[in-house]
């Protein structure tokens, strides 16, 4: 049968794809969840997989971020923390983040999500507690920070999903390495 009514713009059909996926990917990061529940004793351990999962996804997609993003070098570690949460988060996740509670010497703050999409249609039980469900994340940022020679250290500090009132990832520099030009100039 033939679709009723006008046909959809570009922009509808792309922004309903958009959802599709979004909604796919939620879904999909879900099951996973569930699947390392199922599989490994430990919620701990299942934290520790989460995380890791991450780190490989970061280490990766740093590559695609400074592609995309066309962004030049920052010059500190504030100046990363605003391009992880206004760009990094808009990229990958359609949402932004806001960036919070600096130390005094600008090496640990916080960041906010405004909103978190990985959360949609999840409801944990009593039997979960103890569970980072969004430890993929703090694993992203910390695998895309060390391609960029930052070695961080992300925990959750707030999460909606074990009684708080938002999603909030403390980001700490650890170590920020040199990084040496190969080739010597002549
Ligand atoms: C630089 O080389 O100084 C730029 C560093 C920018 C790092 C941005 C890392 C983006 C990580 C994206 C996280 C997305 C989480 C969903």
């Amino acid at each position: 049968m033939a679709p009723v009514g006008p046909p959809r713009s570009g922009d509808a059909i792309f922004s309903s794809i958009d959802r599709v996926n979004a909604e796919l990917f939620t879904l999909t990061y879900g099951a996973i969840v569930r699947q390392l529940l199922t599989d490994l004793e430990e919620v701990e351990e299942v934290n520790k997989q989460l995380d890791q999962m991450g780190y490989n996804i970061g280490i990766r997609l740093i590559d695609e971020f400074l592609a995309k993003s066309g962004v030049s070098r920052c010059v500190d570690f504030r100046e990363t923390a605003e391009m992880i949460a206004k760009v990094g988060f808009k990229m990958f996740l359609g949402v932004t983040a806001s960036v919070t509670s600096w130390d005094a010497d600008g090496t640990c703050c916080s960041i906010v999500l405004e909103d978190n999409p990985l959360v949609d249609f999840v409801e944990l039980p009593d039997t979960c507690q103890g569970l980072y469900y969004c430890n993929v994340l703090s694993g992203v940022i910390r695998g895309a920070l060390e391609m960029v020679s930052m070695k961080t250290e992300v925990t959750w500090t707030r999460d909606v999903l074990r009684g708080d009132d938002a999603y909030e990832l403390q980001v700490k520099l650890l170590k920020q390495v040199a990084e040496e030009y190969p080739y010597k100039d002549d």
